[in-house]
């Protein structure tokens, strides 16, 4: 079955994906991502020479969406983490779009095994990686997160994409001692608590990039994300 260009494939799903809060999406070359990477991190290739990648990502825009789902579902709600659940149930759902065999890997999981994300975005010129670690958007700036990756049973039959822009050359890098300030202070934070526990300065490193200062999370979706808290959720739901 012809499965059209790549760009048609994104277009597939793009609309739905958008309609969920997963509305940055943008394709890939496996076979130049799992050269960049450890074994450990390599994408399935289908026993192709190079398989379509599509990473999913969001803008601020996801936060509404999932608030109006948790509001909908109360399997959401219960689940223990329900950003997470959120992700997959939307990802599994969008997949049905595709007529050919597909696999995902999720930011947030290390099985079936890890995904580089930050790289996978740069291979889709999607964000450029600051030397601060994150990922910055042209117009979101560090403001996005990046959620999964779906591999294509279909051969990339393009080039590589145009890199994202870097802005960090040229920039004063006010993220870099902000860092320091957040690593130090979560050096004897215990483990799996390293950003909540510093939750605030954490942030700082990203409040300070001047890129994509209007697409800035609500400071109710910053908390979250840094100090990941089922009560404090739940709370915003009114
Ligand atoms: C592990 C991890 C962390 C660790 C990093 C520790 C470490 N030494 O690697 C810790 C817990 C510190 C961390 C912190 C945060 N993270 Co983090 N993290 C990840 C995760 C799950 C895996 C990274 C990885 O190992 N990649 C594999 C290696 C091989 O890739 P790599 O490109 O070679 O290496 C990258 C990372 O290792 C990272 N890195 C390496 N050393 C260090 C040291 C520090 C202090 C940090 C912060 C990062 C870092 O930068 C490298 C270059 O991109 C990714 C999701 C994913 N699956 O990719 C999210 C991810 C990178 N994190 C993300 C975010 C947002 C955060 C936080 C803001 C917390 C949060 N909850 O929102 C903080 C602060 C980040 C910051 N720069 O200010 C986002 C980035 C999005 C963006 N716009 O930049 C990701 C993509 C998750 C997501 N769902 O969007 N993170």
């Amino acid at each position: 079955m012809s499965t059209g260009t790549t760009a048609g494939l994104v277009d597939r799903i793009a609309g739905p994906a958008a309609k969920a809060g997963l509305d940055l999406l943008a394709p890939f070359p496996v076979a130049s991502y799992n050269r960049s990477v450890q074994e450990a991190y390599v994408l399935p290739t289908f026993a192709r020479e190079g398989p379509v990648g599509i990473i999913l990502a969001n803008s601020r825009a996801f936060w509404p969406r999932f608030l109006e789902a948790l509001k909908a579902s109360e399997a959401l709600r219960e689940s223990k983490h329900p950003l997470n659940a959120y992700i997959a149930d939307t990802v599994v759902q969008l997949v049905d779009a595709f007529s050919v065999d597909f696999e995902i890997r999720w930011a947030h999981a290390s099985e079936p095994s890890p995904v580089a994300m930050q790289r996978a975005a740069m291979m889709a010129g999607l964000a450029h990686t600051s030397p601060s670690y994150l990922s910055i958007h042209p117009k979101h700036g560090p403001w996005i997160g990046l959620r999964a990756v779906i591999v294509l049973d279909t051969a990339w039959e393009s080039g590589d994409p145009e890199p994202a822009p870097d802005p960090c050359t040229p920039c004063a890098k006010p993220c870099l001692p902000a860092l320091d300030k957040a690593v130090e202070a979560s050096r004897n934070n215990p483990k799996g608590k390293k950003v909540a526990g510093s939750w605030r300065l954490w942030l700082a490193v990203r409040d300070a990039c001047p890129m994509g200062r209007s697409s800035r999370y609500s400071d109710e979706q910053c908390e979250y994300h840094y100090r990941p808290d089922h009560e404090f959720l739940l709370g915003l739901l009114g």
